[in-house]
């Protein structure tokens, strides 16, 4: 029973919490919110308090609001062309090699104003948000020097403010070699000396990213980058073994990273050292699918070692240009062997840890921000089972009603 009076109940659905990272099923539920907070869930008929406003939501499945712990969705111009490159035969690698990839985003991104930015993110932000999304993390990483990552991380702030749906910033600045650098160690020191402790200074980034690959930069490289941001007090992520195994995602937990991110290529002794240093790993089947990559990421090595695994959508007009979450959650059941279960906690709780958001979002309790969702569905394996199409049918931010 919860006697206490309430800003506002809504009610009239069954919920999965995601405490835990089970779905704790609660049949015809009730979520108190004061403040935009939930202030308790559970079964409707245990509320016996008052309550100031109360919604029915007349049926469906509500599940936390899901997060994108994972996204490049500012960006000058899409890659629509190298997919053409690649369905005739080119490797990701060729083209990044000969100039295209990043590279070639990074042009486009450093012609582009602040309002182009935002006018072509926003596109893809609310294509987001309409299959669920209410917090989603944005990275930079396609401006390469301090004026082009501060107008990326200017841009994904805006985005925040202007949307309902919290926004993280990552700034990505060592994800490929600018074309004015010939020499990665160069550039890595700029990053060090200069472009860091601005962006820190500044409180443009929520947290540190950076891409750690042959076509990128080595373990060394990046453990001095990352090490840099550490002593920032900027939480670190790592792209880490999307192409082949160096060892970054052992390094970034070693370092007490958040999440390390792509894994298809991790060992056993990676997975270890994420176990024991409570670090994430950020699955993103999007880029996988899109690359035609065979190596998968060693799911039954994480699930045994107890390994959070988040899920995102890595929106990028390169490898992954995906504009629905719950796709992802399909790919990873049907390519990875995730149960709709896992899908659904690596989209809510798993992905709000990936940001360092744990206690404040991911699960449907008491004390967290009222973000949730509620679905069109008669059971919540549903969400994981449909191809695209519209499942939801109330978005509620911070406690509001704010459908997209
Ligand atoms: N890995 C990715 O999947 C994105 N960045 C990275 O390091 C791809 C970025 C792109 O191709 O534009
Ligand atoms: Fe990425």
């Amino acid at each position: 029973m919860y006697n206490q009076n309430c800003q506002h109940l809504w009610y009239g659905f069954h919920a999965v919490t995601m405490q835990g990272g089970h779905y704790n099923v609660i049949e015809d539920a009730a979520i108190a919110v004061d403040e935009g907070v939930i202030s308790w869930v559970g079964s409707f008929a245990d509320f016996s308090g008052q309550a100031d406003q109360g919604t029915d939501l007349g049926g469906g499945w509500v599940t936390p609001g899901l997060i994108d712990c994972h996204s490049h969705i500012v960006f000058g111009a899409n890659r629509s062309r190298e997919f053409e490159l690649r369905l005739q035969g080119a490797s990701y690698e060729e083209i990044a090699r000969s100039g295209g990839g990043i590279a070639n985003t990074v042009k486009s991104t450093r012609q582009a104003s602040e309002a182009e930015l935002m006018k072509r993110a926003e596109l893809l932000l609310l294509d987001l948000m309409a299959d669920g999304v209410t917090t989603l993390e944005i990275k930079s990483g396609y401006g390469l020097d301090l004026e082009n990552e501060s107008k990326m991380l200017r841009v994904a702030r805006r985005l925040g403010e202007q949307w309902p749906v919290d926004i993280v910033t990552t700034c990505l600045a060592a994800h490929a070699l600018p074309p004015e650098f010939n020499d990665a160690d160069t550039y890595i020191d700029y990053l060090c000396d200069t472009l860091l402790p601005v962006i820190a200074e500044q409180k443009l980034a929520d947290a540190v990213d950076g891409f750690c690959e042959k076509i990128a930069f080595s373990p060394e490289q990046i453990k001095r980058y990352l090490q840099t941001a550490a002593e920032l007090n900027l939480p670190l992520k790592l792209h880490a073994e999307q192409l082949s195994a160096l060892g970054g995602s052992r390094m970034a937990a070693e370092l007490g990273a958040l999440s390390v991110d792509h894994l298809e290529y991790a060992t056993e002794d990676d997975v270890k050292a994420m176990a024991e240093h409570g670090t994430v790993a950020v699955i993103l089947p999007g880029a996988y699918y899109m690359l035609k990559e065979t190596q998968q990421p060693p799911i039954v090595l994480l699930r045994e070692n107890n390994v959070p695994m988040a899920l995102a959508s890595d929106a990028n007009p390169g490898s992954s240009p995906v504009r629905s979450l719950r796709l992802m959650m399909n790919m990873a059941c049907s390519l990875f062997g995730f149960t709709p279960e896992e899908a659904l906690a690596g989209v809510t709780c798993h992905a709000a840890r990936a940001l360092g958001l744990h206690d404040s979002h991911g699960t449907l309790t008491p004390g967290k921000q009222a973000d949730f969702v509620c679905w069109n569905i008669e059971s919540p394996a549903e969400l994981s089972y449909w191809l695209g199409g519209r499942l939801n049918k109330a978005r509620v931010k911070r406690g509001v009603r704010r459908d997209i």
